[in-house]
């Protein structure tokens, strides 16, 4: 099974002004030592997501494993490492086919009955979210709180991230309520670097 890093921050291209913006923060990250990131663009076109991700992965090297949002064929002829599907993206074991045996799949899940779906499946890892209120994501789900996630761990032995308003503040009050780590958009933005180390401090 494999072994999670406590963060996994997330780069949403919406959140920069523009992809240089963006690939600075990546690297702040990757020097403050983060060893996973996902990268996660709902407004580009295939070619402007393709391009940004060779340039991460050319820009963050060996690393930083890199997992893509969504996109299967993006995640392979990027060279990333692995892919996260929600809901409504292609079905694990679809997204599986394309991905081969050995790149990481994660599935996003929001309740009880997707958690044990997605447990069901080849996924190397589920996402529970949102934990608390999120303005990062357009038409959350209902929050699941604390005592949601506690009950995500009972239904599943794979790793378990954490998503949904998760700050330095309450990062270890998920750890503790079960999660293998948590992935982070906002509280990241902001100055990355320090950000990110003090996450890991905290998540130590
Ligand atoms: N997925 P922040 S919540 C991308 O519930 C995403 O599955 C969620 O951003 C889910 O750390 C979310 O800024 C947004 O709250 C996470």
């Amino acid at each position: 099974m494999l072994q999670l890093p406590r963060l996994y921050p997330i780069l949403d291209a919406a959140c920069f002004p523009d992809a240089s913006a963006m690939f600075v923060a990546a690297e702040e990250l990757s020097a403050a030592g983060i060893t996973l990131l996902q990268y996660r663009n709902k407004q580009g076109t295939a070619r402007q997501m393709l391009d940004q991700a060779r340039e991460l992965r050319a820009r963050l090297g060996a690393s930083v494993k890199l997992l893509m949002n969504d996109r299967a064929d993006l995640c392979v002829a990027a060279g990333f490492d692995g892919l996260h599907v929600g809901q409504d993206d292609l079905s694990p074991e679809a997204a599986r086919t394309i991905l081969g045996p050995t790149r990481w799949l994660g599935v996003s899940t929001h309740n009880p009955e997707q958690l044990a779906e997605a447990d069901k499946t080849s996924a190397d890892y589920l996402a529970i979210g949102p934990i608390f209120a999120t303005s990062s994501k357009a038409n959350p789900d209902p929050v699941v709180g604390l005592e949601g996630l506690r009950r995500a761990r009972e239904l599943t032995r794979k790793p378990l991230v954490a998503i949904g308003g998760i700050t330095r503040a309450n990062a270890r009050s998920v750890i503790e309520a079960g999660a293998d780590a948590v992935a982070v958009i906002s509280d990241l933005l902001r100055d990355p670097g320090k950000s990110a180390e003090e996450f890991l401090r905290v998540l130590r």
